[in-house]
């Protein structure tokens, strides 16, 4: 891992791929922990902790706060390899991570991601919070691999709205110009991990394959941020309308 790279990556573009951190052998530990995860643990979830996509067969679109029902899925956000990435990139700080998320994309019924920043969600102040996105299956052009906005964490948050997309209550407003903000996808082989400022914008296609495009994502923060409580009660009640909204359907 070249850490001084990544830390540049990461200031200058938002975000930054490290290729090989999970080895085949870890990544069939994850593997087999999620099946576990979704036998025994999905049934009994809270809504807000599990979302399906609106298709027919309703395949598992995305699950949330897995830390707070796996001992696995928790540790795995203390990772030694993760923590070394979270080092180079707050060097001078203490590290927290806020969660550990699944996002599915089965194949032909992954659905579309509006883009968003993370921080709309978040709240952080100041912005010193990322996702870390660690491949299972391998993401391509045509499976709806995430696509992020280059350099558009300098930017700052900027408005969001209701999407009434299941699973991202919240999208942009507006766009921004993307010559100057260029849209990368981020194609990674299973077991790179990718790296995502707060601020960075971003989204994903559909996943127009047979193959699932599964990825974990695990959010972390420097302890120098805090989170802003007004705001996160706010976007709390638009998530809490878009559940009610979603049962009347
Ligand atoms: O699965 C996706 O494409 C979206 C993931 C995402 O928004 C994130 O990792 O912050």
């Amino acid at each position: 891992m070249d850490l001084k790279l990544i830390a540049e990556e990461f200031d200058r573009d938002g975000f930054a791929i490290i290729p090989e951190v999970f080895p085949a052998i870890d990544l069939r530990e994850i593997e087999r922990q999620m099946s576990h995860y979704i036998e025994q643990v999905v049934p009994h979830m809270n809504p807000g902790e599990v979302y399906y996509e609106d298709s027919g067969s309703r395949p598992l679109k995305a699950l949330h706060r897995m830390q707070q029902h796996s001992e696995f899925f928790s540790q795995l956000g203390e990772d030694p390899r993760l923590m070394t990435i979270m080092g180079s990139v707050w060097p001078d700080s203490e590290v927290a991570v806020e969660g550990v998320m699944c996002f599915f994309k089965m194949g032909r019924d992954g659905s579309v991601t509006p883009p968003h920043q993370d921080n709309a969600f978040q709240c952080w102040a100041p912005p010193l919070a990322l996702t870390a996105t660690i491949a299972i299956d391998r993401s391509t052009p045509d499976n709806g691999p995430l696509i992020c906005l280059r350099g558009s964490h300098h930017v700052g948050l900027l408005p969001h709205h209701p999407s009434g997309v299941m699973g991202f209550s919240q999208c942009l407003i507006d766009g921004v110009d993307t010559d100057v903000y260029p849209e990368v996808e981020i194609c990674m082989a299973p077991g790179d991990v990718a790296i995502h400022h707060i601020n960075t914008i971003h989204h994903s296609g559909s996943n127009r394959t047979d193959c699932a495009r599964r990825q974990l994502g695990i959010s972390f923060n420097s302890l120098l941020a805090k989170q802003n409580e007004v705001a996160l009660v706010e976007r709390r009640q638009i998530l809490a309308k878009l559940h009610e909204q979603h049962k009347e359907h």
